[in-house]
């Protein structure tokens, strides 16, 4: 990957997470990459390979992969069109446009402006980048173990990386990074929230299942269905992949816990990584035996995510405040 379009992002040890699970933390920083999450690595490596052959370029996206699309395009001079869902929050529109992308609101959740982005494949014959399933899009996510690595010497392995999934990209970049750096035997631990759990769902059920709707409101991990090599690498014997699911309530406390923490904004998708620290997931693991007592460094994947500001943050603490009062109204009302 000679010229490419994200950045070499700092590994940070956290003190306050450190504390919160009993061994170091290194947080590997993707919310500082220029498009604001670590997809500008896979998305930018993609786009880069389909340049010669493309006269425009069309995403599906809950978000942060149309702005890593975008940013992309932008710097190669290539016209892009990015889809995005309702239920992305209205200022990344904006976000995007600013990148110079055409936007378009296509539907409820990613899965409707997939669809649209694959009939303008073949009506106005652009270019598909989809935001999680493609190899190059891992090959280009896999550089962020490499980095990893190299930053922490070799002295330094990690007892677990953890990561978000939403439709499994970054998932199965971190495999094949792991394998580039023959750290196959570091297990990772793929973090979801309740309502947008396409791969812990696929596991319990023994195939690949596709989710009725998306009902987190992590939305940038809302694929209803995950992608087969992520559902093969969490079967297979040679890496282990340990699937958890958090609530909205939990990505949400350690989003605010986080920020608190190391004065940084994430969003939910993120938060689900987060709260495996924060919601004492991993102490969980390490009680059931999964995870050894004592435990290597953890390597965080700080994920990032353009879609959340103060004011969404905010405004999603009432939702989940409200839907929590009602849950308690509703089971008194069934008794
Ligand atoms: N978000 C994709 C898919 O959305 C998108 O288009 O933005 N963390 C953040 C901040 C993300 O934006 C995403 C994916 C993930 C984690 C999960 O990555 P994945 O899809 O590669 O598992 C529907």
């Amino acid at each position: 990957m000679a010229e490419h379009f994200h950045i070499n992002t700092p590994l940070l040890e956290s003190a306050a997470m450190s504390k919160h699970v009993g061994t170091t933390v290194y947080l590997k920083m993707e919310n500082c990459q220029p498009s604001g999450s670590f997809k500008i690595r896979g998305i930018g490596y993609l786009c880069q390979q389909l340049k010669s052959q493309s006269k425009g370029f069309v995403c599906s996206s809950g978000g942060n992969a149309g702005m890593a699309a975008a940013y992309a395009t932008r710097k190669m001079g290539v016209p892009a069109t990015v889809l995005i869902p309702s239920s992305t929050p209205h200022f990344v529109v904006q976000r995007l446009e600013d990148q110079g992308a055409l936007v378009k609101i296509v539907g409820k959740v990613w899965d409707d402006a997939n669809a649209e982005a694959l009939r303008l494949v073949e009506t106005e014959g652009l270019s598909y980048v989809p935001p999680f399933d493609h190899p190059l899009i891992w090959k280009g996510h896999s550089s962020l173990v490499a980095e990893a690595a190299a930053t922490l010497g070799p002295n330094v392995k990690p007892g677990a990386v953890l990561l978000s999934v939403g439709g499994g990209g970054l998932l199965c970049g971190v495999v094949q990074g792991l394998k580039d750096v023959g750290w196959m035997d570091v297990p990772i631990i793929a973090m979801e929230t309740l309502g947008a759990d396409c791969l812990n769902a696929s596991l319990k059920a023994g195939r690949m299942v596709t989710l009725d709707d998306i009902t987190s409101e992590a939305k940038s991990l809302g694929a209803k269905r995950v992608c087969a090599k992520a559902f093969e690498y969490s079967r297979s014997q040679e890496v282990t992949i340990i699937s958890e699911v958090v609530t909205d309530q939990q990505a949400l406390h350690a989003v605010e816990t986080f920020l608190d923490d190391q004065r940084v904004l994430v969003e939910m998708a993120c938060g689900a990584t987060l709260a495996a620290v924060y919601s004492r997931v991993v102490h969980r693991l390490q009680a059931e035996g999964r995870l050894p007592a004592r435990l290597r460094p953890l390597l965080v994947i700080v994920c990032g995510g353009c879609n959340v500001n103060a004011e969404q943050l905010s405004q999603l603490k009432q939702k989940l405040q409200k839907k929590a009062i009602f849950g308690v109204h509703q089971k008194n009302a069934e008794q």
